[in-house]
């Protein structure tokens, strides 16, 4: 007897779905992100704006109206592992460490995400995953306080529990279990308008950091943003003012280019939300929170470590000449130094390609000339070859920081001495992280191998 299972694929897909139906409701501006980003992506790929991407047909065309990312804040190690089993059955591994701390958000991160080329072409959705770092909290009692509110909480439900071990111990689950799996881990999902912290509690969390606020106050770690991805950010964000949504002021990342590259992300401003916190005689006191948010992002080729160097380079002389006002109002002096800087970082795909700044897929696209040597320059040259760039499917630091502190507010900053610690973080996590560049290293090897592979049958049967 063999068992059908729905694949981790279909499962994270469903997972998405559901998500993406559930915070329409919630935030519905979210479904106004959705409709503008649809758009945009309509109109690029129907423009000879979509020959300069050099996407692979379907692999990296298909996948773009399903494709989004969302993010949780956790509040201890055992909730980032249990996570991170929930997200293995869907698929999502943990690639990458984000230390926050340099930004003066108290949280270390990873993103939960699919890894193989199928997989991602399947279904991309990703998970910025956090975990609070209470130690990072100066007033001691107020961090045992914290720590005490948050031993008491399960964030999961007893069913998702159960079929997250289910799967684990036959190796995968069943249509009708699947379906229910993706139900209940829903839940740890939901925004709760109940705080589970008195008003008082509530307020001197406020006060020490308001992402720790954020993480103990609510019964479970609810979607912050969900992220559809688009292929012109800048149109999306000019239809996000139109529609009067409170968009940031920057576009994140590196500037508009021919060939984009790794991630340019903007948001709108988390909305302030009504909360309601119990009182001691067991009524309800209204107050309010800002958590939620909306976020849209245009994602480019990943870079090796020489291209990330250079970009985190021109990003720092960026910076130190305009840092970017949250009330938007040097915008455009932080744009044109932005442009003008980045004019160091070619953009141009071979050139990328050649300087070996950027990771790419191969294609055999002709048959090699007699003659033509066997190196790869050589068959790009002659068009037997051709490039599309392998898309960053990760994360950015600095624009993370950026997207935090537009929802926390300029208050927010400096009050968190940076502390990085990868093993801390991975031994909450019970497994070690994904190396992405050795990911990415990978795809591209594979590819290329493959490609001269399938020109040596070629030419040997030929
Ligand atoms: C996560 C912020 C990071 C991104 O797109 O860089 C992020 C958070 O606010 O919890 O989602
Ligand atoms: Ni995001």
């Amino acid at each position: 007897m063999t068992r059908r299972f729905r694949s981790p694929n279909q499962i994270r897909a469903d997972f998405s779905a559901a998500m993406s139906a559930m915070y329409r409701t919630e935030v519905p501006a979210y479904g106004d992100l959705v409709k503008i980003v649809g758009q945009t992506n309509v109109t690029v790929l129907n423009s000879p704006a979509r020959d300069a991407l050099n996407l692979t047909p379907d692999e990296d065309t298909t996948r773009i109206s399903q494709e989004r990312h969302g993010a949780i804040r956790l509040g201890t190690a055992a909730e980032l592992a249990m996570m991170a089993r929930v997200f293995r059955v869907m698929g999502m591994h943990p690639v990458g460490y984000y230390d926050l701390s340099v930004a003066s958000v108290p949280v270390h991160s990873t993103a939960f995400r699919p890894i193989a080329r199928a997989d991602l072409a399947e279904n991309p959705f990703r998970v910025f995953t956090s975990l609070l770092r209470l130690e990072l909290i100066a007033d001691a009692a107020l961090r045992e306080k914290a720590q005490a509110v948050l031993d008491r909480r399960q964030i999961f439900t007893e069913t998702a529990i159960a079929l997250t071990e289910t799967a684990e111990a036959n190796g995968g689950l069943e249509d009708g279990d699947a379906a229910d799996f993706v139900r209940e881990v829903l839940e740890t999902f939901r925004w709760h308008p109940e705080a589970c912290v008195d008003a008082e509690t509530f307020a001197a969390l406020i006060k020490a950091h308001r992402l720790i606020a954020d993480v103990v106050s609510f019964r479970g770690p609810h979607i912050n943003h969900l992220t559809p991805r688009t292929l012109d950010i800048d149109a999306a964000q000019d239809g996000m003012i139109a529609r009067g949504l409170p968009a940031k002021a920057i576009i994140e990342g590196p500037p508009r280019r021919t060939c984009p590259i790794l991630l340019r992300q903007t948001a709108f401003k988390a909305l302030d939300e009504p909360v309601r916190f119990p009182t001691p005689a067991g009524g309800w006191h209204d107050g309010h929170h800002t958590a939620r948010f909306g976020e849209i992002e245009q994602r480019g080729a990943a870079l090796t470590p020489k291209g990330r160097t250079l970009y985190d380079q021109l990003l720092a002389e960026v910076r130190a000449a305009v840092l970017p006002a949250a009330d938007g109002t040097n915008t455009a002096e932080y744009d044109a130094k932005l442009a003008e800087v980045f004019r160091k970082f070619p953009d141009d795909w071979r050139k990328l390609y050649d300087q070996g700044l950027a990771y790419f897929k191969f294609a055999v696209t002709g048959m090699p000339p007699p003659g033509t040597p066997q190196d790869v320059a050589a068959l790009l040259d002659a068009g037997v070859l051709t490039l599309s760039p392998i898309i960053y499917e990760d994360f950015l630091p600095v624009s993370a920081a950026g997207i935090f502190q537009s929802n926390l507010g300029d208050e927010a900053r400096d009050r968190v001495q940076p502390v990085s610690n990868q093993q801390q973080f991975e031994a909450a996590l019970g497994v070690p992280v994904a190396d992405e560049f050795a990911l990415y290293d990978a795809l591209q090897a594979d590819s290329l191998a493959a490609c001269l592979r399938q020109l040596s049958g070629t030419t040997s049967s030929g």
